[in-house]
């Protein structure tokens, strides 16, 4: 597996290194039209303009939050009159990859990447800036030793998975009286949600003697691989009494898994994740969830602004942090209309 996801790495940066040659010999990408890694700034430049023609490359599109993400950018495209190229990469590092080529050879204005692992996408958004195209991350950041913002990209949008980690375990924490033995299911090996989401939690249980993790493991940020993953590890773990997942969809998926063992969850066995999905809310109001701490896939109105003031030259942070609600019994009810 890490042997695969290696050769994979190096085969895109091959790519990468190859399309840049490519780029460079036929005059460059961009609206610039200037050699590649030339004089188009660092992160290259927008030039202001009334539309623009806007990539958008989403890493994969099963499950409601991507949709969510999608649907409002897509929504905002339109309110501004901007054409927008869309790409879906199906889950794979190698697609997105390539959607951001091809993005790059339709001399797009600007890109919006949502990169499916913080080291796949490096190659691309270097590629992007040799092609003088700008590019602002949204919903998940890169490796910032492999490339930084405000020079490689231009900003990072996206929530503090950290401290979503963190809430959740204070949480947990309060509703166990610090008592609890928990399995942990974690996003996609490698994305920077999982990464911080898993540091911000485990951090925090350490800082109550009596929270023990006895397993943690890779659910893909998806329901059906958190269902048999956590069906797994209960075998090996019957003593469980709570269950951290990464997003709100590997926690449906547990929930599942646990009441075909013949649990019941939010009664022996507390379930607590991240998003704020419609059906995680619901699972709250039905009593089988204990809380989500939003993760807002809304990225539509943040983006386009963030377009329109880098084109007017305002200086931006390297991190425009969204702020994330959070949903118990006392308030799922009332924001049940505004989940997806
Ligand atoms: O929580 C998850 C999705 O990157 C913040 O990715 C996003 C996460 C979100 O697949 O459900």
């Amino acid at each position: 597996m890490k042997r695969n996801k290696s050769l994979r790495l190096g085969q895109s940066m091959l790519i990468s290194m190859l399309v840049c040659i490519m780029l460079a010999a036929c005059g460059g990408g961009g609206t610039s039209g200037t050699t590649a890694g030339s004089n188009c700034g660092s992160p290259p430049k927008l030039v202001k303009k009334d539309h623009y023609k806007v990539g958008f490359s989403q890493n994969a599109s099963n499950n409601p939050w991507r949709l969510a993400e999608t649907a409002s950018i897509k929504a905002e495209a339109q309110k501004h009159g901007d054409t927008l190229v869309y790409a879906d990469a199906a889950n794979s590092g190698d697609k997105q990859v390539s959607d951001v080529q091809s993005m790059i050879a339709q001399k797009v204005d600007v890109i919006l990447l949502a990169p499916i692992t913080e080291k796949a996408l490096v190659p691309a958004v270097l590629q992007a800036k040799a092609a003088c195209i700008p590019v602002i991350l949204i919903d998940r950041d890169v490796d910032h030793t492999l490339a930084q913002p405000n020079k490689d990209y231009v900003t990072f949008i996206g929530s503090d998975f950290i401290q979503q980690g963190k809430r959740v375990a204070d949480w947990l924490i309060k509703a166990t009286g610090g008592k609890a033995k928990i399995i942990e299911l974690e996003g996609t090996t490698g994305a920077s949600p999982a990464i911080n989401r898993k540091k911000g939690f485990d951090d925090e249980i350490k800082t109550a003697q009596g929270m023990v993790l006895l397993a943690s493991q890779d659910g893909d940020f998806n329901r059906d691989t958190g269902r048999k993953v956590m069906a797994t590890l209960l075998q090996a773990h019957p003593d469980v009494t709570a269950v951290y997942a990464h997003n709100d969809e590997m926690a449906i998926g547990a929930i599942a898994a646990l009441k075909a063992a013949g649990r019941h969850p939010g009664k022996d066995v507390i379930v607590v994740s991240i998003d704020g999905e419609r059906d995680a809310l619901n699972a709250i109001i039905n009593g089988e969830e204990g809380t989500t701490v939003q993760s807002s896939p809304f990225f539509g109105p943040i983006s386009f602004q963030t377009i329109d003031q880098y084109a007017s030259g305002t200086k931006l942070q390297d991190w425009i942090v969204v702020k994330d609600l959070q949903f118990t019994k006392d308030n799922a009810q009332q924001n049940l209309a505004n989940s997806f």
